[in-house]
């Protein structure tokens, strides 16, 4: 009798015998982006002229990223899908990943190390721990009450950051630059802030150190990474014979955009990998949270609501391929300064062909994830320039009364929705408490950690969001997005 063969056992990807170089970095947040992006930008730049940039990395908060390298030494794929195939890179920037609830002290005692010369930063708009609406570093936080109290054991990044760096100040070291890498606006600015307001609690001659030394360069940065799947490590290992459980899917394109701005110029040459150092990122950060993010989010509420998987999905349906056509046109361009070099119109197309790449599968679940931490940004900050100038914002009102409609958890056909946002309890008692359509929106437009009190109160915001609420209800996101493009 024939005897069924065993399943085919393929090897686990390995790191190469190459010489490793010293380690110049700690990044904290090892997830996919990071992987995508910073650690390929390093590699290559590595690869081209050498350098001790290797990277510790560091999860903040458990240890699945590292269970999944280890094995492989922390070697992994990096996968660009194009419509026509994919592209295999493997990246052998990272030395090592800690895991800090594991053990704190070994994560501080590399943020010390004299050799590390830069930490930079992918934990997602909510690991700053800040208020959304305002930059202020929430002091009820957690995590935040927790490292004031126990500072050498710190739970945050920016725990971390300024625990390290007071270590760094009594060992008579410079200090680390730190390179925020989230799509924060001012991200730079912002992280600075909030470490010296938590600084200035601890300590304020230790505050004046580091608002003195230390530099935080802004950057912008951009390459579309959907989560990995098990479809995507089956694929790779079909095609490589390995397995990669660690490998990043991600588009072809990327584009890093960086203030070059770091203690004692010490930087690995990232520009001969494409980065571009500049004086000031400000107009390409405004450009592509607003055009990119703004209209991400509005596809993910929409495009979820609608019932469709992925973005890709979404903008194949020509009803919403003409709305972000229209939002940009009409509400988002005209509030975006041009950045040097760039055509925002252009650009806005390009966009839209990135978001068709059908092999990318990015699901409008995950770009809905975190949406208090991401609207002020992405869509409040261009519907108040508009209002600041007298011109209305329809259909970025629409986008907002849909991140309403997703976060009371229901969607169009009474199916439950698993909202994961820092305050997804927060925004389902308040949707949960009214019922009208008037009055939902007001209690979710009373939360200031998203919205600001004045644009809260501005009678043309509220009555378009109440407007469109209402629309979405009476006719679902696909009619509701198409009556609106009409209504422009
Ligand atoms: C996305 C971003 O998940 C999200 O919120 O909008 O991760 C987006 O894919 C990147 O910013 C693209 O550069």
């Amino acid at each position: 009798m024939n005897q069924t063969p065993a399943p085919q056992t393929k090897p686990l990807l390995m790191r190469s015998d190459k010489p490793r170089p010293k380690v110049g970095i700690v990044h904290l947040g090892p997830g996919a982006f990071f992987r995508a992006f910073n650690a390929v930008y390093t590699a290559k730049a590595m690869k081209a002229r050498g350098g001790d940039w290797g990277i510790y990395a560091v999860s903040l908060r458990n240890p699945h990223i590292r269970d999944k390298l280890a094995p492989q030494h922390y070697a992994y794929t990096s996968v660009s899908l194009t419509p026509d195939g994919a592209e295999h890179d493997i990246i052998e920037a990272i030395d090592n990943i800690l895991v800090a609830p594991e053990n704190p002290s070994a994560v501080l005692s590399a943020m010390s190390d004299p050799n590390i010369h830069i930490v930079s930063l992918t934990i997602t708009e909510k690991g700053y721990c800040h208020n959304p609406a305002t930059g202020e570093l929430q002091l009820d936080h957690p995590d935040i009450v927790h490292d004031l109290r126990h500072p050498k054991q710190p739970k945050s990044a920016v725990g971390f950051l300024v625990q390290a760096l007071a270590q760094r100040r009594d060992l008579g070291l410079s200090p680390f630059t730190v390179l925020s890498c989230d799509n924060l606006p001012d991200n730079g600015p912002l992280t600075r802030h909030v470490v010296l307001e938590f600084a200035q609690k601890l300590n304020p001659d230790l505050a004046n150190w580091i608002k003195t030394n230390v530099c935080f360069p802004a950057t912008m940065v951009d390459r579309i990474t959907p989560a990995t799947t098990e479809a995507d490590i089956t694929k790779l290992a079909d095609a490589t014979g390995y397995i990669d459980s660690g490998c990043v899917v991600h588009e072809p394109f990327c584009q890093w955009v960086i203030e070059d701005n770091f203690v004692d110029g010490k930087r690995p040459d990232w520009d001969i990998a494409g980065a571009q150092f500049v004086n000031d990122v400000a107009a390409f950060e405004t450009m592509k949270l607003r055009c990119l993010n703004g209209t991400h989010s509005t596809l993910a509420y929409l495009g979820y609501l609608a019932g469709y998987e992925t973005i890709a999905e979404t903008v194949a349906d020509p009803v919403f391929a003409a709305l972000i056509d229209t939002i940009w046109r009409q509400e988002i361009i005209p509030t975006v300064p041009k950045p040097e070099g760039e055509d925002l119109n252009a650009y806005c197309a390009a966009l839209k062909i990135r978001y068709l790449n059908p092999a990318i599968r990015h699901r409008t679940w995950q770009i809905a994830m975190d949406g208090s931490q991401k609207l002020p940004q992405r869509l409040l900050g261009t519907m108040t320039d508009n209002l600041a100038v007298g011109r209305d914002s329809p259909l970025l009102a629409l986008a907002v009364a849909a991140w309403m409609r997703y976060v009371s958890g229901s969607d169009e056909k009474g199916q439950p929705i698993e909202v994961k946002d820092p305050l997804a309890k927060v925004l389902r008692t308040a949707s949960d408490s009214a019922d009208k359509p008037e009055d939902k929106v007001d209690t979710l437009l009373a939360i200031q950690a998203v919205f600001d009190p004045e644009l809260a109160a501005n009678t043309h915001f509220r009555n378009a969001v109440i407007a469109a609420y209402k629309a979405l209800i009476k006719h679902g996101a696909r009619s509701a997005a198409e009556q609106a493009i009409q209504g422009v």
